[in-house]
């Protein structure tokens, strides 16, 4: 989290959270809204990070006037629609994420996915595919061997999961640039978006996507991925939060249609920029 998140000039704290403003509901409204009040303000506090947008702003802007009969669900995917919005318009393409000393390795590394770690899918590397479709010129599939032909890079950075743990780890791989480039994917496209061999499925902007340190991850540390980190592919993306970071990708797909993600359809706000 840093400043550029924050769009009121006076407010520089992290705990602080806009007022919740209604904009004189309908009495039957009202009454909706204020029975959700906590609820309201939890999720302001997570959607709008430090922006200070409220939601009577919201009402304006989003064209949900939460006065006939909108529902609350529909005003809270409003609002994290709209934070999409800001955050992609305040998004630098170049501005790195913090990278780290060897020496600040978490060990152990956490494991985390939506399911327990006996679970973890087990998949053979010798006869893996990765799957290209979409906006890309060449759509062939990649063998690992591949993959690893193709120029690769390594960072030291911080994994940030909203379930409220973060944890620096060493990942190698193929710039993501490099590949979509190598794919000749459409990179004036809006999305890329990712199915993985366990149902997992995550999406990703185009201007994230092209970050410099945005990467298609083959190692952890000096090792091929471990099955439990992602084996045999995973993205890694340190200008995200975890979850828009998925393992075991067994398709790429460019396209100009929101493929949206595991948790982001259940209502994790889809950009999740850090
Ligand atoms: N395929 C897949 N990718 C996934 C997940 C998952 O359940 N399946 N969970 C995500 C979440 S919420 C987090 S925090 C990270 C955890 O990655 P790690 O096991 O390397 O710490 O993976 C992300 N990518
Ligand atoms: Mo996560």
């Amino acid at each position: 989290m840093n400043d550029r998140h924050n769009l009121s000039a006076g407010r520089r704290d992290d705990t602080d959270v806009a007022p919740i403003e209604t904009p004189r509901p309908a009495k039957r409204e009202r009454i909706v809204l204020a029975d959700h009040r906590p609820q309201l303000e939890r999720l302001q506090r997570r959607l709008f990070l430090r922006s200070t947008l409220s939601v009577g702003a919201l009402a304006m802007l989003s064209g949900c006037n939460m006065q006939d009969g909108d529902s609350v669900d529909k005003v809270l995917w409003a609002m994290s629609r709209w934070n999409d919005r800001v955050q992609a318009w305040l998004f630098s393409g170049t501005k790195l994420a913090p990278t780290y000393a060897a020496s600040q390795i978490t060990k152990p590394f956490p494991f985390n996915a939506f399911y327990q770690e006996f679970d973890v899918p087990e998949i053979d590397g010798a006869s893996y595919a990765l799957e290209v479709s979409g906006l890309v010129a060449n759509k062939r599939s990649w063998s690992l061997a591949q993959l690893r032909t193709l120029p690769q890079a390594s960072q030291i950075t911080r994994h940030v999961c909203i379930e409220g743990w973060s944890a620096i780890g060493e990942w190698r791989g193929v710039p993501f640039r490099t590949f979509l480039e190598r794919i000749g994917a459409d990179t004036t496209a809006r999305y890329v978006g990712f199915k993985c061999a366990d149902r997992y499925y995550s999406s990703l902007d185009m201007a994230t996507a092209l970050h410099p340190q945005t990467q298609l991850t083959l190692d952890f540390g000096s090792e091929p991925l471990p099955p439990k980190y992602g084996y045999p592919l995973k993205l890694r993306v340190p200008t995200k939060l975890g979850f828009k970071n998925p393992k075991h990708i067994a398709e790429i797909f460019v396209t100009n249609t929101n493929p949206g993600g595991y948790w982001e359809d259940q209502g994790y706000n889809w950009f999740s920029g850090l």
